[in-house]
């Protein structure tokens, strides 16, 4: 059989959801390896050191390990949907950046304790303030870069969503309605939906794994993970007996 990529990936690592996300869209199967951010398994570390999800090892040892380099590499290959198209790198800055650093403050305040300042609260502030620029940007069109989703919405996602999910109540309440429309769209579709199927069953599989009792095995055609078109390429592959499944 093909060897197949793998990716390690915690289930909710923003970084791992819009690399697997791209995954998922370009129809890259992958050997899919939830991990413990406690207990990071040695041969995710020994392929890439620095001990951060997610992390793609392909078959002939290549290791690709910041998750928009997986995204940019996926959609390389194949890019149904043309995201590559909406790859706006001061957008997905600015969420990576200031966003992020505001984002971690508000929600996990403990672990800043020892910084001078500012509290949760105005760390909240700095991110509706951005939160209220997107919400300028989506007034005039569904996404944003335009009326189709792209690489740019994907990579913003996850981190608006926990944002978000920090306080439901509180987040809802907002004035950026276009904002709150957008990620509500974006959590009820089945790109984002198939994360958490396919997240157990990788969970399941390194379970079995370090009980010694096989190892992880490639997620099955019917896996949510496998996109439509792909699962079809799939069973036709099959069918013919050659077992590949890496699309064109
Ligand atoms: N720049 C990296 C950041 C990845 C990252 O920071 N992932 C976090 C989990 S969300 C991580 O693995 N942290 C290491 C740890 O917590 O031990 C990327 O885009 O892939």
């Amino acid at each position: 059989m093909t060897a197949l990529p793998v990716l390690y990936s915690f289930r909710r690592c923003p970084y791992a959801m819009r690399a697997r996300m791209a995954l998922w869209i370009s129809g890259t199967v992958c050997e899919l390896r939830e991990v413990k951010l406690s207990a990071k398994p040695p041969e995710m570390l020994a392929a890439s050191p620095k001990g951060t999800v997610p992390v793609l090892v392909l078959p002939d040892g290549e290791v690709i390990d910041e998750s928009l380099a997986i995204m940019r590499w996926a959609l390389a290959r194949h890019d149904p949907e043309h995201w590559l198209a909406g790859d706006d790198h001061a957008l997905i800055d600015l969420i990576d950046g200031p966003f992020k650093h505001h984002l971690d403050r508000y929600k996990y305040p403990d672990r800043y304790q020892h910084e001078p300042g500012i509290d949760r609260i105005d760390h909240r502030g700095e991110c509706l303030a951005i939160l209220s620029d997107l919400n300028f940007r989506l007034s005039d069109r569904a996404q944003l870069l335009g009326e189709r989703r792209s690489l740019t919405d994907i990579a913003l996602l996850p981190f608006v969503r926990q944002f978000a999910s920090t306080d439901r109540l509180w987040f809802d309440a907002q004035p950026i309605p276009y904002v709150q429309d957008w990620l509500e769209d974006h959590l009820a579709s089945p790109l984002f939906r198939q994360l958490w199927a396919s997240s157990r069953r990788g969970r399941r599989a390194m379970r079995r794994c370090s009980s010694g009792l096989r190892r992880p095995s490639p997620l099955p055609p019917s896996a949510g993970w496998l996109s439509q078109p792909l699962r079809t390429c799939l069973r036709e592959r099959v069918g013919r007996g050659d077992g590949s499944a890496a699309p064109a």
